[in-house]
């Protein structure tokens, strides 16, 4: 039981055992070792601890904050940011043209993490083969207070893909324990296809006109699959890979500690990249 009080979207989701339980961790340093790709393939995502150098990604989160002028973190401390509470005057919408985001998103700072050698290895070792990195590489930024969060989806809705070619990483830019508002899994979804008997009238939902995400309403969709939703406190240099075909979603933020991340993409060698993707990320772009 977490002692902590769950929400996605402004929708509590009960703390209990019943709905909530926490992602398997593997001790494996490679995603080479086969006890990684049995885990990655059983459970539909493979979270590995201390994989990526700490310090570089606090490095990141800095450059990416300091973007935001001092007044915004707690302190003037960049690598911990905290929100301090102080949003800059006439920031555009996260993500947006003039956003810091959008700017970040094309620099090389960002651009030489997302291609450490590292990334691509792991991807090649789950995939099996050589892949490509897919270009559009969203940075999340979620702030205490907001009630927003990913609405549970599967990446395949998102990206055309065959299942078996495509690798998404999730990688926490700090330290985000579950009251931050990380990425939760629905466990064994990759596996069930119930969803598709539901009928779409019936799911609830606060985007009644996108058919892309399931519903923004996580408890619901623990009732009616009777499945839980998988929590951890991730931190700096964790990632965790995961299948186009898992669902999941994001809690919402309600620590002062930003939650800050992205989602960088493998696309195997030779399979064909949905050309929408093939663009740098701009959050109105609407993919
Ligand atoms: O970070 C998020 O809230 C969403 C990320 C996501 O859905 C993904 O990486 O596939």
């Amino acid at each position: 039981m977490l002692h902590a009080s769950l929400s996605s979207n402004g929708i509590s989701l009960p703390a209990s055992e019943r709905y909530v339980g926490y992602l398997a961790e593997v001790s494996a340093r490679s995603a080479a070792e086969d006890l990684a790709k049995r885990q990655f393939v059983q459970n539909g995502y493979l979270l590995m601890r201390d994989i990526v150098d700490r310090e570089a990604v606090l490095d990141l989160r800095e450059a990416y904050l300091r973007m935001f002028g001092a007044s915004f973190v707690k302190n003037g401390d960049f690598r911990r940011g905290e929100f301090s509470g102080l949003t800059p005057e006439g920031l555009p919408k996260h993500g947006f043209p003039g956003h810091p985001a959008h700017d970040f998103v094309r620099s090389k700072t960002f651009l030489d993490f997302v291609d450490l050698p590292a990334f691509r290895k792991l991807a090649e070792d789950l995939l099996g083969g050589p892949v490509v990195r897919v270009r559009r590489t969203p940075l999340r930024h979620f702030i205490k207070g907001q009630k927003a969060a990913s609405r549970a989806h599967i990446d395949r809705t998102y990206i055309d893909s065959s299942k078996d070619d495509f690798v998404t990483l999730w990688i926490p830019l700090g330290d985000c324990p579950v009251e931050a508002g990380g990425l939760v899994y629905l466990e064994g979804s990759h596996q069930d296809d119930s969803m598709a008997a539901i009928k779409k009238e019936t799911v609830p939902t606060d985007r009644p006109n996108d058919p892309r995400p399931i519903t923004h309403d996580l408890k619901w969709m623990s009732d009616v699959t009777g499945k839980r939703w998988l929590v951890t406190n991730y931190r700096a240099g964790d990632l965790i890979a995961h299948s186009p075909v898992i669902v999941h979603a994001s809690l919402d933020s309600a620590s002062d500690l930003m939650r800050i991340s992205t989602d960088v993409r493998f696309i195997r060698a030779g399979a064909a990249c949905d050309p929408r993707w093939q663009q740098d990320w701009s959050a109105d772009d609407g993919y």
